[in-house]
């Protein structure tokens, strides 16, 4: 027995966060195969939890630990965790924002460029002797000739669009309302701002209000020559369609680090020879990961020690709202 407050840990956390916390917190680490017979032992005894979106964190989760005050999620996006829930209950949601900003500009510029001159398809053919045996590799699409739109210009939106401004080509954004301070062309709607770009960057927010905003006439509206980049949720971009485009030629290619069934990633998209795939790596070094999980300590500790959460999302407000 320990006196320590109880900490569920939920979908395979970084393993240094779980460390961290373990001298003054007793972490109970697990992944959902074994998240039934742990919330039935310990959850009347939880206080806080501690996810990295790999694992929902549902109504009906967060209804079986009744003592439950903090949710801590390793990540910016919280869209699988149920914070109408949560601020229900009134267990407060915390998140990493900001600390990624700069690793994810970098990362989608990356992306963008992999795809656009095609980088890792230029280096499979070298590697499998196909430079030798065919000749020089065919000429691609340029960065040159193309006009860049943002769907989304959060944190991580504005921080790429400050980058983009080294690369000397028009950028242009769509977001639910205009920001005020931002010198770059707005559009209200993703179809004008897809038709008026070639090359579209998804930094859209996951869940319910997103859910494939991305979508077949979107697509259609980047047209034959048009490139998608998503960074940001898989389920910001409906899959099928996205599919569809790629092997029909209504997109010229995409980049795409997020997928709507991770890890699963379907076959028909692992055969277009004009999509660059990789595993939801924008995050993912020992830097930034790093940053990520002092932010996740520093908010347990915080709530612990009295003095609220640092970094709770809007939904969860800090104060909470007075209760009517
Ligand atoms: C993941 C992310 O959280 O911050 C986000 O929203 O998508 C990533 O940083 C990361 O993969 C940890 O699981």
């Amino acid at each position: 027995m320990t006196d320590k407050p109880k900490i569920l840990s939920v979908g395979g956390m970084d393993p240094r966060v779980e460390e961290a916390l373990a001298p003054d917190f007793e972490v109970l680490s697990t992944r959902a195969a074994l998240l039934d017979s742990l919330v039935n032992g310990h959850g009347p005894d939880i206080l806080a939890l501690v996810t990295r979106g790999q694992f929902p964190v549902n109504a009906a989760l967060i209804a079986a630990l009744p003592k439950l005050q903090l949710i801590a999620n390793y990540g910016v996006g919280y869209d699988t965790v149920d914070c109408a829930a949560a601020a229900a209950r009134r267990v407060i949601v915390t998140h990493t924002p900001d600390v990624l900003n700069d690793e994810m500009a970098d990362f989608t510029i990356g992306l963008m460029l992999a795809t656009i001159r095609q980088l890792p398809q230029a280096e499979a053919y070298l590697r499998s002797g196909g430079w030798e045996a065919r000749g020089m590799y065919p000429l691609t699409a340029s960065l040159r000739d193309r006009k860049i739109g943002i769907a989304g210009l959060g944190r991580i939106g504005q921080t790429l669009a400050q980058r983009l401004q080294a690369f000397r080509r028009p950028v242009a954004y769509y977001a639910r309302t205009a920001r005020p301070h931002v010198n770059l062309q707005y559009f209200a709607s993703l179809e004008d701002l897809a038709e008026a770009v070639d090359v579209l960057i998804v930094l859209l927010p996951g869940g319910a209000a997103t859910r494939h905003a991305i979508n077949a006439a979107v697509l259609n509206k980047l047209g034959p020559n048009g490139i998608l980049i998503n960074v940001a949720r898989g389920s910001v971009v409906d899959e099928t369609a996205l599919i569809a485009a790629l092997r029909e030629g209504a997109i010229l290619a995409a980049g795409l680090d997020v997928f709507e069934d991770e890890p699963r990633v379907p076959q028909a998209l692992r055969d277009c020879a004009n999509a660059v795939l990789t595993p939801h790596i924008g995050t993912g070094t020992y830097y930034t990961r790093g940053l990520m999980g002092d932010l996740v300590i520093a908010n347990i500790r915080s709530w612990f020690a009295g003095q609220g959460p640092l970094t709770p999302v809007p939904e969860t407000p800090w104060p909470p709202p007075a209760l009517a």
